[in-house]
């Protein structure tokens, strides 16, 4: 889901109300707070030429919330733009927000609190339970306050524990957030003895968590103007503040952050160019053992995954990763209290921000990203109303645990002699896998399928510290085998390689693996462009022309040059109208074999889910066509690798064909093709068992082979001796090979 289309970089600009010198007072007197609808760009810009001050970063179509001052109210009823006043006067609902907190008594978390609340509210918690909680200054902002952070960690728990932080209030108005890391310190320290899930993942994990990383802004907002959003940087010319969530280093400087020092996403004049960012950013570097991380903001009710500077999505297999997290984290919130955040990646669901926290935590240092925005789902924004704080913490304290739980159970698997893509026919082949992580003793196990089959669980050899050995048990010739591996964690979580399984797994084929074809697009193989209603943007072949300003690719995938791109020219140039069809060759495919169909595609489209790159595949020689994948916008190259028995039989005339559309023309669509392939594992001659060095007869010399062998597991090769392919050279193998002892091979 694409919650906006377009995004308007908002410049909070001149006005009495936006005076900002520490210590003015900015009130909002007789100020409406509208929801207006927005159907498309212009009304943006017709109703920014209205007001600017805009209740949220984000400023696309459908509904939004502004605050008019006076005086302007004839201005949007010129407008034409549909609109509901959610309050007459803005300072009344700023006022009503001081008196509910003054007035609310009882719990920390049924209201809001100032900076110096914040602090002897850690103090408070650390008092109950210093030998689990520690406070301490990651830093200090530019006007010289300490950011502080809680460290929480129980006794135990393996070497170099991994850790996760939740950090809140990089932007000063976002009030929700600051409760947030505060009642995950609270929850852990008050029930650490009395919950056995908390207790064990306190025990096996440290938990990193920052409550105000902007606490000059966040001071400001109490003090002058609720509605801050930047640090208090003075940029001069009477302008304060740089957007720290713009200032992180990955793709800085990019869409979706501001040059201007007047804008609500200034991203400051280079990257970590602000105290507070770089206080986070070393005591990450500091921290290697962080893996995963949220930053919580508000508002929206998003939970929202990297990249947040492109539209794409992470490359495999932290892709997969992401996504099952993001249901994950969504499911948990849901369960709560039934409030429903959307989740995606930041760029593709919510708008692109070049220099966000979590693409670079995830971008540099590999640790798992998220910004998480808390309610409101809209009206009224920024002022959540006080008794929404302790649900809102609640809900959000199920998906950290969600977080801890996966890093707490994290386990990567690693395979030395990397992974195999072809098997020797009726040869057993044996894979080393190194496994790292809490697992519990015996659950190591390797699942494989013959020929789409039902999966078959067997048992790898543990070889000690942390090695295994996993069989795949001999195949005939072309067999094809899906297999992945899979371990059951201490806490009782299973975790697979790849993380998908088994709705995805590695695979195989029994056979000899060779070309077919292979194309890497610098010379012409024999494609041909069709166009159907296109009115721009064909294929065309050529080294990337783009400077991926319209979302094209600026380099091909496989760094040979070229590659197929539509309409390959800077600037405006994309997909109108269409498809543009990319259609290779006819292949001979009659011959016995797996064959398999690889490329790497790119597809970026800013029209949300209605233009596809579709990839389809014939055997009567483009008569009728199946389609393989239909690919939504997202940017960025991916490999992908297709076994065409599952589309069509193979034969004498096997056709693929690339098809990029906008149709009708109304978004920027541009597509790309690279390192195409089409590999074949096939089998020669009967192979003639006991044969062991193949030189077609079973004598005294295949005998001694044997004997070598002997006692040994089998190892990949096709002649040690394991004549029954269950991973040994032993009497069985022995007596087989004698019975046939003398014979000439057929
Ligand atoms: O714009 C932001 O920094 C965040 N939204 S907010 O309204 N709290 O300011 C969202 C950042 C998410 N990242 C990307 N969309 N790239
Ligand atoms: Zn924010």
């Amino acid at each position: 889901m694409r919650v906006s289309a377009v995004l308007i970089v908002l410049a909070v600009g001149a006005g009495a109300v936006f005076a900002q010198n520490p210590g003015d007072q900015v009130r909002y007197d007789q100020h409406k707070l509208v929801r207006v609808t927005l159907p498309s760009e212009p009304d943006i810009r017709a109703m920014l030429a209205v007001s600017e001050l805009h209740l949220a970063c984000r400023l696309g179509t459908g509904e939004q919330l502004f605050v008019v001052p006076p005086g302007r109210i004839e201005a949007l009823n010129a407008t034409g733009l549909a609109y509901v006043v959610v309050s007459e006067n803005v300072q009344d609902l700023i006022d009503q927000e001081r008196s509910a907190i003054q007035t609310r008594g009882g719990a920390w978390f049924d209201t809001f609190h100032t900076r110096d609340e914040i602090n002897a509210y850690i103090d408070t918690l650390v008092a109950l339970r210093p030998d689990l909680a520690t406070k301490g200054a990651i830093g200090q902002s530019l006007e010289g306050r300490d950011i502080f952070g809680i460290r929480l960690t129980g006794p135990g728990g393996p070497a170099g524990k991994p850790a996760v932080l939740f950090n809140a209030c990089q932007h000063a108005r976002e009030w929700a957030s600051p409760p947030v890391p505060m009642y995950i310190a609270d929850q852990f320290i008050r029930n650490y003895d009395t919950d056995p899930q908390l207790a064990s993942l306190l025990d096996g994990l440290t938990l990193y968590l920052v409550p105000v990383v902007n606490p000059d802004g966040y001071v400001y907002t109490w003090t002058s103007n609720r509605f801050w959003r930047k640090n208090r940087r003075n940029n001069g010319g009477g302008l304060f503040g740089v957007d720290l969530n713009r200032n992180w280093a990955m793709g800085w400087g990019g869409e979706g952050s501001s040059s201007n020092p007047d804008s609500e996403t200034y991203r400051g004049t280079a990257a970590f160019s602000e105290p507070e960012t770089q206080a986070l950013r070393d005591f990450i570097l500091a921290h290697p053992e962080i893996r995963a991380h949220i930053d919580f903001h508000s508002y929206s009710q998003l939970i929202l995954s990297p990249w947040g500077f492109s539209t794409g999505e992470p490359d495999e297999p932290d892709r997969t990763i992401f996504r099952q997290l993001n249901d994950a984290v969504q499911a948990a919130i849901l369960g709560v209290h039934g409030e429903f955040y959307v989740a995606g990646p930041a760029g593709a669901t919510l708008y692109l921000a070049a220099g966000d926290m979590p693409d670079w935590t995830y971008g540099e240092r590999g640790a798992l990203g998220w910004t998480i925005e808390l309610r409101p789902a809209g009206t009224p924004g920024f002022e959540l109303p006080p008794e929404e704080i302790r649900p809102t913490v609640e809900e959000n304290f199920a998906a950290i645990l969600v977080l801890a739980d996966y890093v707490a159970n994290q386990v990567d698997f690693g395979f030395p002699n990397g992974l195999p893509e072809t098997l020797a026919p009726g040869q057993a082949t044996t894979i080393a896998v190194d496994i790292d992580g809490p697992i519990a003793a015996g659950s190591e196990s390797l699942f494989y399928r013959v020929d789409g089959g039902a999966f078959v669980e067997t048992s790898l050899t543990d070889l000690g510290g942390g090695a295994y050995e996993g069989m795949l048990p001999g195949q005939s010739c072309l067999a094809s085998v899906d297999y992945y591996f899979q371990v059951t964690t201490q806490a009782g979580a299973d975790r697979t390689s790849p993380p998908g399984a088994p709705g995805s797994a590695h695979s195989a084929a029994a056979g000899d693996l060779s070309d077919v074809f292979r194309d890497d697009f610098e010379a012409d193989l024999g494609w041909s462009v069709q166009n159907v209603a296109l009115t721009d943007g064909a294929w065309n072949r050529g080294v990337p022309a783009g400077a991926g300003d319209r979302g094209d690719p600026t380099s091909d995938y496989d760094g040979s040059g070229a590659c197929y791109l539509t309409d390959n020219a800077p600037g405006n140039s994309d997909v109108d109208g269409g498809p543009t069809r990319l259609v290779s060759p006819a292949f001979d495919l009659s011959a016995p074999g797996v064959y398999r169909v690889g490329y790497a595609r790119w597809f970026q489209n800013d029209d949300g889910d209605e233009d596809r790159l579709a990839v389809e595949i014939s055997n009567d020689n483009g008569g009728s066509w199946t389609l393989v994948e239909s690919v939504p916008g997202g940017g960025g190259w991916t490999w992908t690798r297709i076994n065409v028995a599952d589309y069509v039989a193979p034969t004498s005339q096997v056709v693929v064909r690339f098809s990029a559309t906008d149709n009708p023309n109304d978004s920027v669509t541009e597509a790309g093709i690279d390192a195409f392939e089409l590999t074949v594992v096939a089998c020669d001659a009967a192979p003639c068992p006991g044969d062991l060095n193949g030189d077609g007869d079973r004598d005294l010399a295949d005998l001694s082979v044997l004997l070598s062998n002997f006692g040994a597991p089998s190892g990949a090769s096709d002649d040690d001796g394991d004549m029954d392919g269950d991973g040994d050279v032993d009497l069985a193998d022995l007596s087989q090979f004698l019975a046939l002892f003398g014979e000439a091979c057929a």
